[in-house]
């Protein structure tokens, strides 16, 4: 099973992975907790270059977070998903979507073809959207990257857009208030996966 957790800024999604796969962990199931961009030695090196390097165009941020997707679907999510693994992944290909083709401004036919090359077809079996008002996510953030610099328009269009795709795909999108504790996030997700 391969579940996502998207959203804005500080939104919450380490934190409630955190939770989740605990409680997973404890009913006695088979976990991977993985995240992009910075898997494994090869995406930390990319990851390093995106969040905490310098200024570059958004064509070679694209292809940076393709780059590490690539890798990371197949040295990382798919032989934990063939090992009957339940994966929770970080953000994954709709962030490159939202931030690179929706507010980067990037070709979203382009984009979206090239997260399907990257990831061979791999679509989450659900996406958890952790939805809040950017300056709420912002202002828990302690340290903040390259990304989280940005204007605030800028991730008031990241918000926007997660919205639209969610709206967009309501079987695959579940649309969380993520104002509310993390325990709220984790019951959302077992009510989902009880019924699988
Ligand atoms: N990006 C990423 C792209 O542009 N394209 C792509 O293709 C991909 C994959 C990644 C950046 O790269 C961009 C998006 C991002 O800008 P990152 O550091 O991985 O950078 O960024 P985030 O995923 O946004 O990680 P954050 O750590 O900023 O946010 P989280 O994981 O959503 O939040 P979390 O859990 O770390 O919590 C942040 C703080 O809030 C508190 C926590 O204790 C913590 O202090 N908190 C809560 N406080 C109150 N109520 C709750 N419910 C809370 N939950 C957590």
């Amino acid at each position: 099973m391969f579940v996502t957790f998207e959203g804005p800024e500080g939104a919450g999604k380490t934190t409630a992975i955190a939770a989740i796969a605990h409680r997973l962990r404890e009913e006695g199931r088979e976990v991977l907790v993985t995240r992009e961009p910075g898997s494994g030695e090869f995406g930390a090196r990319i990851r390093e270059l995106l969040l905490h390097g310098e200024a570059m165009p958004p064509k070679s941020e694209l292809f940076l977070f393709l780059a590490d997707r690539a890798n990371h679907v197949e040295t990382i999510i798919r032989p934990a998903l063939a090992e009957g693994k339940i994966v929770l992944c970080d953000r994954h290909a709709d962030s490159t979507y939202v931030y690179q083709a929706i507010v980067r401004g990037l070709d979203p036919e382009f984009v979206a073809a090239a997260n399907r090359f990257a990831t061979s077809g791999l679509i989450p079996d659900a996406t958890f959207l952790l939805d809040l008002d950017p300056q709420i996510g912002l202002s828990r953030i302690q340290t903040k990257d390259r990304l989280d610099q940005e204007p605030l328009s800028f991730h008031q269009k990241v918000r926007a857009g997660f919205l639209s795709l969610a709206h967009a795909d309501p079987a695959r999108w579940h649309i969380l208030d993520a104002t509310q504790p993390t325990e709220s996030t984790v019951q959302s997700f077992f009510t989902w996966i009880d019924q699988k």
